[in-house]
């Protein structure tokens, strides 16, 4: 078998890659190591920056995100008791789009299929090889057979524990990690949001966030310490915490039933050059950052906005200028999202060193307040900085 773009994964990086490639009339191979079932039901991401929603419509693949995503013009930061309004769209003159990942998902899944796009889902054993030559390889197992497909380049799109990024020799990449001592506990409840916009809360008990995914399903998290099994956490004591710690008076938290927990852990990564030979990182694969400034998903699009441009040029012109330039480009937006993410997390969440960094977090968030400087450059990093041009 032989393509000219071999992408490993179909999350939202492989697959939005997939359908810029097919645009511009470059054949390209998905492979998956799940079914197309799993990986549109996984629950995960839910909010959009302008430029994401942007390409999602340049893809014409919008249609259903223009009818189901909510709008929102800003956010809302509490700490005990009052609330502070962010007026994103006032302070930067753009919004953000809450739509479930699964969502987007689902629809770039189906507009690839109809595209006639190569999926291929339940894919074992990928293993690449030759990927310092110009011709690398990806060898795997599907329905039972073994395959190989040669390429022009590789995108590992497979996301952190994926095997793209393990497959770089030992010394060709640099590894930068932090890990968060806490972790994101999840659910979604079928409960209408009593909140228009989405809540950052800080709490002496920790941080929780109230987010949703239409008008009647909630989407709430709470911080919880590391490795915390879900069975000490029944559905009421999660309200009771929840309640208490987005407390204001007069408000509650709407409750409903619980169809959905998780625990995430908390971690800032970033693995460069995104490059190694004709293999090409993007989106989780190379970097993570905490869910606080909802970046993930966003990053991974932009990743590989820049790879497709790249790509065609070298296609249309030989010229590998922009293959070249690559990690360099992403690398830019990624280091200003993994600050932004690691401020809001250091922010709102209860760290361990205690009274001395909750004074500097109730004095950042007095800040804020208090300066329209201060909301404009937090609202500016959270509602993303204009596209870095492709070249
Ligand atoms: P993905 O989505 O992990 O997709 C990788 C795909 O590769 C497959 N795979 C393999 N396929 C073949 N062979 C192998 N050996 C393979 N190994 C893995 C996997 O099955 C999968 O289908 O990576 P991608 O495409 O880079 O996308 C990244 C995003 O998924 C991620 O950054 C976001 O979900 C992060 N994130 C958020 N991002 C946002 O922009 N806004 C948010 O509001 C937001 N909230 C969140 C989040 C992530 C969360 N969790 C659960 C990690 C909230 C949470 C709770
Ligand atoms: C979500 O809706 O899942 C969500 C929203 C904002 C975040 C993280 C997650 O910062």
């Amino acid at each position: 078998m032989r393509t000219q773009v071999g992408i490993v994964g179909a999350g939202p990086a492989g697959l939005t890659l997939a359908l810029l490639l097919e645009r511009a009339g470059i054949e390209s191979v998905v492979l998956e190591a799940r079914t197309r079932e799993y990986v549109e039901q996984r629950v995960r991401a839910g909010l959009l920056e302008h430029n994401t929603v942007e390409l999602l419509h340049e893809l014409d693949v919008a249609q259903r995100l223009d009818r189901e995503g909510l709008e929102h013009g800003g956010i809302y930061l509490r700490h005990q008791g009052k609330t502070l309004h962010i007026p994103m769209k006032e302070l930067t003159g753009r919004r953000i789009t809450i739509y479930g990942q699964q969502e987007v998902v689902k629809d770039l899944i189906a507009a690839l299929l109809d595209r006639r796009g190569e999926l291929r889902f339940e894919v074992s054993d990928v293993e690449l090889s030759e990927v310092e030559t110009d011709q690398p390889r990806i060898r795997f197992s599907a329905d039972g057979e073994g395959h190989e497909l040669e390429c022009d380049v590789i995108a590992g799109c497979d996301g952190f524990h994926g095997v793209c990024r393990r497959s770089i020799p030992d010394g060709a990449l640099t590894e930068r990690e932090f890990v968060y001592p806490f972790s994101w506990l999840g659910i979604l409840a079928e409960a209408e949001p009593a909140t228009d916009e989405l809540i950052y809360s800080w709490h002496e008990h920790g941080f929780a966030l109230y987010s949703m995914r239409s008008p009647r399903v909630s989407r709430l998290y709470l911080q919880v310490p590391n490795d915390e099994p879900l069975e000490r956490w029944p559905d009421e004591r999660i309200w009771e915490e929840l309640q208490m710690r987005h407390a204001s008076e007069g408000w509650r938290v709407n409750e409903g039933p619980i169809f959905e927990k998780g625990v995430t852990p908390m971690r800032s990564f970033v693995a460069e050059p995104l490059r190694h030979g004709r293999l090409f990182l993007a989106g989780d694969a190379a970097h993570i950052v905490p869910p606080t400034g909802a970046k993930g998903l966003n990053l991974a699009v932009n990743d590989v906005r820049l790879l497709a441009a790249a790509l065609v040029r070298w296609y249309e012109t030989g010229s590998s200028d922009g293959l070249d330039a690559y990690s360099e480009r992403a690398l830019r937006r990624v280091w200003r999202a993994q600050d932004f993410s690691n401020y809001m997390t250091q922010l709102l969440h209860q760290l361990e060193s205690g009274g001395f960094q909750q004074q500097l977090q109730l004095s950042r968030l007095d800040y804020l307040e208090r300066s329209q400087a201060a909301a404009a450059s937090l609202a500016e990093n959270y509602v993303g900085l204009p596209a870095e041009p492709d070249f």
